[in-house]
């Protein structure tokens, strides 16, 4: 990507002349305003498309601006990207294949001005991304759900673009297991992270205080385990149908679902569900704190058979759900897993994992074990190297377990390729560190890794989170923003912690590296505000930022 984007230089939007600069969150490889007049969205507007592909792609935006301008805004097909282009008029918006755009998938081009909107890419992943700049680009009444007409029409300035991902994998992690959260809350969430380019929703589906996903062929991981959360005021799941229709919303909007069943440890809502999970035979109490580490699947041999139909059945199933290509198995915090077993017990899970065709995910701890599937993905959650922020309750910054990178290299030896979500700078349910009271007044979020500001989420370097390991970017699939729910019931809390750091972690994981500018990022945020507010978004004012 960096040789083939070598020729264009990235730039961050800013304006001489005092104008406001347009929010666009995560800063494209390139922009450049130009003398092409404004472009004006009317009433005559319509999607001029080359085919299926391009339709697809602009549904989920055609629809919002339906909503929110009250006009009919039709999708037109034409056929081939010189006849859209040639067909269309100065009101259009025109979306086209074009294999010569670069970046792959999720690269585009976009120009606006009066003679209309132009957003090419080599797939229509590519052109879903660029409607999202063009979201960004005109006034935030665009975000509403009824029509209105903004003050100076809905206009967008006129710029070229040229844009595409720095990493393949830009996940927001939901933990659904500590509280449970309501489908069509997660829709609306997946819109949100669209709208950041992000493109995986990272669903953390079984904890010890709750298993959100229905099973068949294990009908108490839902029926007993899902009777509970964190302070055991009720709990809740994903039927099959739930979850897909959770996973079409998505994939219309380009996201990715990947599906999360934490094992070995973190395994206490099935441990409670079937009594043969047990070691001991002796099914578990319900649990609705917020420890960690005390739960585990049983390696001995006598329970070979349950735990191994367990894996496959669940994985199976969750697999067959899930038309994505990964499957993600936890691995975190096997503090219950006497070691050897914890070893046995990743190698069952992993071939588990990938026996289903899927490409497997695991938390970093699982590198312990050399006899992963070859390609094993790797989610490192532990500190950033550079960690100096003091955490809870200790005067001394905390630093990384000393066996983490070792652990993280191993699935670089084994084939396999790094997602990052170093805690300190990317876990959302790390406090602000004034400790502001949330939306409904109550305390929120832990401080056992850091307390994290919007400066800090921004500022962190991929490459350079693991000590010792000096990544080159081939070396890391992705990273990830993580919202840990133990302390987050509702989502007016949820939007509190998310917002606005998530938009952080967005940029590094997207805008080439030497496109990283703090000010640049503040001043383009401050903008996006205004569409956060429309979105009804709880988000954080945090100071620091010129908020629209
Ligand atoms: C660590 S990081 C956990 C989670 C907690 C989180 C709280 C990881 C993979 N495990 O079980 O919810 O910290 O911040």
């Amino acid at each position: 990507l960096a040789v083939a984007l070598g020729a264009l230089t990235a730039c961050t939007p800013s304006r001489e002349n005092g104008d406001p600069v347009p929010g666009i969150v995560p800063a494209p490889v390139s922009f450049e305003p130009t003398d092409a007049g404004e472009f004006a969205l009317t009433e005559r507007t319509r999607f001029v498309v080359d085919g299926d592909e391009a339709a697809r792609a602009v549904r989920p935006f055609a629809e919002g601006a339906r909503a929110a301008t009250g006009w009919e805004l039709p999708v037109e097909r034409v056929g081939g990207e010189a006849s859209a282009s040639s067909e269309a008029d100065g009101d259009d918006i025109v979306l086209a294949l074009d294999e010569s755009v670069t970046g792959g998938e999720e690269g585009y081009a976009f120009e606006s001005g009066r003679d209309g909107v132009r957003i090419t890419a080599p797939a229509a992943a590519g052109l879903f991304r660029g409607t999202q700049t063009l979201r960004q680009l005109l006034p935030p009444e665009i975000e509403r759900t009824a029509a209105s007409t903004p003050a100076g029409g809905w206009t967008v300035p006129a710029v070229s673009i040229a844009d595409a991902p720095r990493f393949e994998y830009r996940a927001s992690l939901v933990d659904v297991a500590r509280n449970f959260m309501q489908p069509g809350d997660l829709l609306d969430h997946i819109d949100r992270i669209a709208l950041l380019k992000l493109n995986v929703l990272h669903l953390h589906l079984t904890d010890d205080q709750g298993w959100r996903l229905q099973i068949d062929s294990w009908p108490e991981l839902t029926g007993i385990g899902a009777s509970t959360s964190v302070g055991g005021d009720g709990g809740g799941f994903y039927t099959k149908a739930d979850y897909r229709r959770i996973v079409d919303y998505a994939a219309e909007r380009f996201v990715t679902v990947v599906p999360e069943i934490d094992l070995p440890g973190h395994t206490n809502a099935a441990l409670s569900a079937y009594a043969e999970l047990n070691c001991d035979g002796v099914a578990r109490e319900p649990y609705t704190g917020i420890e960690v580490g005390f739960s585990s699947l049983c390696a001995a041999p006598e329970r070979a058979e349950a735990t191994d139909r367990f894996l496959a059945d669940v994985l199976g199933e969750v697999a067959e759900l899930t038309p994505g290509p990964w499957i993600h198995v936890g691995g975190d915090e096997p503090l219950a897993t006497p070691h050897d077993d914890f070893l046995d017990l990743v190698g069952r899970i992993t071939k588990a994992g990938a026996a289903t065709g899927k490409t497997v995910i695991a938390y970093h701890e699982m590198g312990a074990s050399n006899e992963m599937p070859p390609g094993t993905i790797g989610h490192y959650w532990d500190l950033t190297a550079s960690h100096e922020m003091p955490a809870n309750r200790r005067d001394e910054p905390v630093r990384p377990y000393p066996e983490s990178a070792g652990q993280a290299r191993s699935f670089l030896e084994q084939g396999g390729r790094l997602i990052l979500a170093p805690a300190d700078v990317t876990y959302l349910d790390m406090m602000y560190p004034d400790r502001p009271a949330g939306p409904l007044g109550t305390e929120l979020g832990t401080r056992w890794a850091a307390t994290i500001t919007l400066e800090q989420a921004y500022a962190w370097t991929p490459e350079t989170t693991i000590g010792g390991l000096e990544l080159a970017d081939e070396q890391i699939l992705g990273v990830t923003s993580s919202l840990w729910s133990e302390t987050i019931e509702t989502v007016p809390d949820f939007e509190f912690m998310v917002f606005p750091r998530i938009a952080a972690t967005a940029e590094v994981a997207w805008s080439p590296a030497d496109a990283r500018d703090e000010a640049g990022f503040l001043a383009r945020l401050g903008a996006l505000g205004a569409h956060f507010d429309e979105l009804g978004i709880a988000y954080r004012k945090v100071g620091g930022v010129d908020w629209a």
